[in-house]
């Protein structure tokens, strides 16, 4: 599976703690885009697509949740519980989030700008699609 934890330098003092992602050191790619999610509530799931392009970073800058992650072989739920972990998910890989705390926010450092035709939203269309591409 295309999925990597990345730990992040806390730069911690008196004064209270800084993570930073630099291209090159923690960052694999290129940022383009900043995007969060936050306010979600209770039993709420998000996402259930997959990129055909796009690689991100998520990570859970306060409160937790949890991604669901699948290759179309396997499936594995990582928790992400801290500033200094990031989650790097490439590109076909299925996932969808869940168990929000309710002062989580998750913040994705994406490759690319926002492009709605590079989702795959059916998990059907998805397999076919992994198919074709592992003919
Ligand atoms: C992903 C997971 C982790 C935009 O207008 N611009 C954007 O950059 C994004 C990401 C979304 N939107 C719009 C499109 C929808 O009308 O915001 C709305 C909610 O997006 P979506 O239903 O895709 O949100 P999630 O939480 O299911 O998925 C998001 C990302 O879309 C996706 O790339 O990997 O978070």
């Amino acid at each position: 599976m295309d999925v990597k934890i990345i730990h992040f330098q806390q730069h911690g003092d008196a004064r209270g703690n800084l993570v930073a992602a630099e291209l090159g050191k923690e960052l694999p790619f290129p940022v383009r885009r900043v995007y969060y999610i936050y306010g979600v509530k209770g039993a709420q799931r998000r996402g259930f697509h997959a990129h055909k392009a796009l690689n991100q970073v998520l990570i859970a800058i306060a409160g937790s949740c949890k991604i669901l992650l699948d290759n179309g072989k396997e499936q594995t739920v990582v928790p992400l519980t801290s500033p200094t972990e990031g989650l790097f998910i490439g590109v076909d890989t299925w996932r969808e989030m869940f168990d929000f705390s309710e002062d989580a926010v998750l913040v994705s450092l994406a490759s690319a700008e926002y492009d709605e035709s590079d989702y795959i939203r059916d998990h059907d269309a998805f397999l076919k699609y992994l198919e074709e591409k592992n003919k």
